[in-house]
């Protein structure tokens, strides 16, 4: 088994749940928020079978769609500690999907 992680935008995360669902994978959503952008995206956690590792990443390639946004990037306001104020606008293409599979040493449901 092996857990699969995959970043995603908000925007797609309903359809993806979706698409996993009925394809009958397991999943954990979780809202999460980006570093770089400092905005809402959404993690998904699935334990998957090996063998059924490329039917979950076929489904994510399909449903996540990579989009430009222009956003603020945030930088330390001086002498304010921890205060981050936008700075200056920039635009990146933003995935797709982020998507990490590690190896599942041990898997228990109680
Ligand atoms: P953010 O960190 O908010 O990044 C959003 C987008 O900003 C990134 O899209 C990328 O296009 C750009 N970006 C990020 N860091 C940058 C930097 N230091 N300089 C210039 N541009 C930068 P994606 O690469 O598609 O990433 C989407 C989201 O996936 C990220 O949101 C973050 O939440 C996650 N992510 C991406 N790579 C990751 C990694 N190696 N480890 C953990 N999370 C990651």
């Amino acid at each position: 088994m092996k857990l699969l992680i995959a970043i995603v935008q908000d925007e797609d995360a309903s359809r993806l749940l979706n698409k996993l669902m009925e394809a009958n994978f397991r999943v954990t959503k979780l809202a999460t928020t980006g570093g770089f952008l400092r905005a809402g995206n959404t993690t998904f956690l699935a334990g998957v079978d090996d063998d059924q590792m490329e039917t979950a990443l076929g489904i994510i390639e399909n449903t996540c769609k990579s989009r430009q946004q222009t956003s603020p990037v945030y930088a330390p306001m001086s002498g304010a500690g921890d205060i981050y104020m936008p700075a200056y606008p920039v635009q990146v293409t933003v995935g797709g999907a982020t998507v990490f599979v590690l190896d599942v040493e041990q898997f228990h449901r109680f």
